[in-house]
């Protein structure tokens, strides 16, 4: 079964510069942008630029080089956000939500990078 990726998903709008974003950083294949509701101090979106929906579609479907880009940019991004632990950094947490089981709300790739305050801990 192949992957569906919908082209009017709102992050492809912005993409396409038909949304505004504020942007952190962009690359060859990836941009980074602040989240528009911030659940953390630091909470800055990591996208690839090609058409993936999920974590495991891009990990399966895209070329090296599109690998490297995007892991590459969310290291740069925790670098420039102050966040990376032994650093300078307090730390910092990376989700990617994926599908409806993983409540997610844009359905194309995205990592959440939060941090500047304690995340608390993701099991009770
Ligand atoms: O969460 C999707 C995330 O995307 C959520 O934290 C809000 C954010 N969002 C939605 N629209 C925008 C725009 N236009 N700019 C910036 N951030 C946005 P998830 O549940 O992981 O899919």
């Amino acid at each position: 079964m192949a992957y569906a990726y919908d082209e009017n998903n709102i992050f492809a709008k912005i993409l396409r510069g038909e949304i505004p974003n504020k942007t952190v950083l962009e690359t060859e294949h990836s941009l980074a942008f602040h989240d528009i509701r911030p659940q953390a101090p630091v909470h800055v979106l990591v996208i690839p630029k090609g058409p993936y929906v999920t974590y495991d579609h891009f990990a399966l479907e895209a070329e090296a080089d599109e690998i490297v880009d995007f892991n590459r940019t969310v290291g740069e991004v925790c670098k420039m956000m102050d966040v990376q632990p032994g650093m300078g950094g307090g730390g910092y947490r990376m989700i990617s939500n994926a599908g409806e089981a993983g409540v997610q709300e844009v359905p194309h790739l995205h990592i959440h990078i939060l941090g500047g305050r304690w995340m608390g801990r993701m099991v009770p």
